[in-house]
């Protein structure tokens, strides 16, 4: 079985700003929303404009909670002004761009100085280290180095840390497992769903995991449901954190799993400002209570967006952390607010689902939700794929399991879906984020 390191004696990266009293973590927090404020208003007519409408001036900023008197930004603002309207500093200064696509339009564009890099790898080596990561490991890295955040991101951080990395980037399964064999890889850092892909892989190649030097799997970039991370725990006997983040306000970086507290992630809340809103009005939810996620980034001189729309949905806890850590910890992301389905007028959400078939045993954690109309009436296919060990040999067992299954769904979501039965790897792998469900209704 996997070994959780004892998390009293692990070290903190930083452990200045992450054990911080929480009054002087808001002190430091107002001292850099109103330089970040007067930043972008100086710099970016977007905001000068946009706050001269709303009638706020930077000065206006004075306390933390002033922060609601300035004007969201969401994808929409970021497409309006593709690809370099919101950035705050000369073209010549920025060292790296990074994009992230998004289903419709054109992608979100996020650039980098010097200064923006440094912060980012500071946020990524806390992460690790949350993880029991040191400069010994040797970190074998499965994210794409393209566009996308996660592969440098990541990249950049460990080497900061001191570690060794393998820059293997995404896919080409087969070389994967033979690096980690050849060397001596401890850490796994991919998406959780590849991370499952290339668990299999090793078992159907005869690869003994519990014998494997990797001892950590460093996830993110999609939700990681308890379930799936339990089972790659014990399928491939590492231990596994999931991180959090997003292109528009950094990348990976911005909260992180500890080891003591395995469903809530740190915020970096030296460099972030969180707020939790109602996602249809705007307005700030009970302390504690679920909703949308908005992030400030306190620290960032290229893109420096103000209250960003994640539409990722979460509550955040302010209570000390048994690692040590003062930081405000927030529930991992399962839904969006944007990926609810509506299906003959009832909401489902995918993370739903996904909990209902983890409860089922025999059902492996790959799974495919279909929406279409064709029929002229909402309807929902869940493909669910069967573990290799279970065996059903006839077509009346093949019935009661689809029934059986049926059945469970329909009394969680209280809509019927068409439940269709899939043999041990019949549902697509994907190398890096997982697309569980094809609308059919809605422009892909
Ligand atoms: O996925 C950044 C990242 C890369 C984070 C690698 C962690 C590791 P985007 O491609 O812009 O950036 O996608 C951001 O992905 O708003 C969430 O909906 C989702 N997401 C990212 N990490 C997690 C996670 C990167 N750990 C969007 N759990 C976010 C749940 C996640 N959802």
């Amino acid at each position: 079985m996997m070994n959780i390191p004892d998390f009293s004696k692990l070290p903190i990266y930083d452990r200045t700003h992450e054990t911080m009293p929480r009054e002087n973590i808001r002190e430091l927090q107002l001292d850099k929303l109103q330089h970040q404020v007067a930043w972008a208003y100086d710099r970016v007519p977007w905001y000068h404009k946009k706050f001269d409408e709303m009638n706020v001036k930077p000065s206006q900023i004075r306390t933390l909670d002033d922060v609601r008197r300035l004007p969201f930004t969401d994808k929409s603002v970021l497409r309006d002004t593709y690809p370099f309207g919101l950035f705050a500093v000369p073209l010549d200064e920025v060292v790296r761009l990074h994009s992230s696509s998004g289903t419709t339009g054109k992608p979100i564009v996020a650039g980098y100085n010097r200064h923006d890099l440094d912060v980012w790898s500071d946020c990524i080596a806390r992460l690790a280290q949350m993880a029991g990561v040191t400069s010994t490991d040797r970190i074998q890295m499965a994210f794409g180095y393209g566009m996308f955040t996660g592969g440098f991101g990541l990249h950049y951080g460990m080497e900061k840390l001191g570690c060794m990395v393998i820059p293997a980037g995404s896919g080409n399964t087969e070389r994967h497992l033979m690096m980690i064999r050849d060397y001596g890889s401890t850490v796994l850092i991919a998406t959780p769903s590849y991370a499952l892909h290339m668990c299999e892989v090793g078992e159907q190649e005869g690869v003994d995991w519990s014998k494997s030097t990797l001892r950590v799997g460093l996830f993110g970039g999609e939700p990681c449901p308890p379930a799936l991370k339990r089972e790659i725990e014990s399928r491939m006997h590492i231990v596994c954190t999931d991180n959090y983040g997003l292109t528009e306000v950094m990348g990976p970086g911005v909260s992180g799993e500890c080891l003591a507290s395995r469903d809530m992630q740190h915020i970096a809340e030296d460099h972030f400002l969180w707020e939790v809103v109602d996602p249809q009005t705007g307005e700030p939810v009970p302390d504690g209570e679920e909703g949308e996620l908005v992030l400030t980034p306190l620290d960032k001189q290229v893109l420096p967006v103000i209250r960003y729309r994640t539409h990722d949905l979460t509550h955040v806890i302010t209570d000390p952390c048994a690692c040590g850590r003062t930081t405000a910890r927030m529930q991992k992301v399962r839904k969006r607010c944007d990926d609810m389905l509506i299906i003959r007028a009832t909401n489902v959400f995918p993370s739903t689902i996904e909990d209902v078939l983890a409860s089922i045993d025999g059902v492996s954690p790959f799974y495919r939700i279909v929406v279409d109309n064709d029929t002229g009436m909402d309807r929902m296919t869940v493909s669910v794929e069967l573990e290799p060990d279970m065996r059903i040999d006839s077509f009346e067992r093949i019935n009661e399991f689809k029934k059986f299954i049926t059945d469970k769904l329909r009394s969680t979501l209280l809509v019927t879906p068409v439940v269709k039965l899939v043999e041990p790897g019949g549902i697509e792998r994907s190398m890096g984020k997982t697309k569980h469900v094809i609308d059919k209704r809605v422009a892909q």
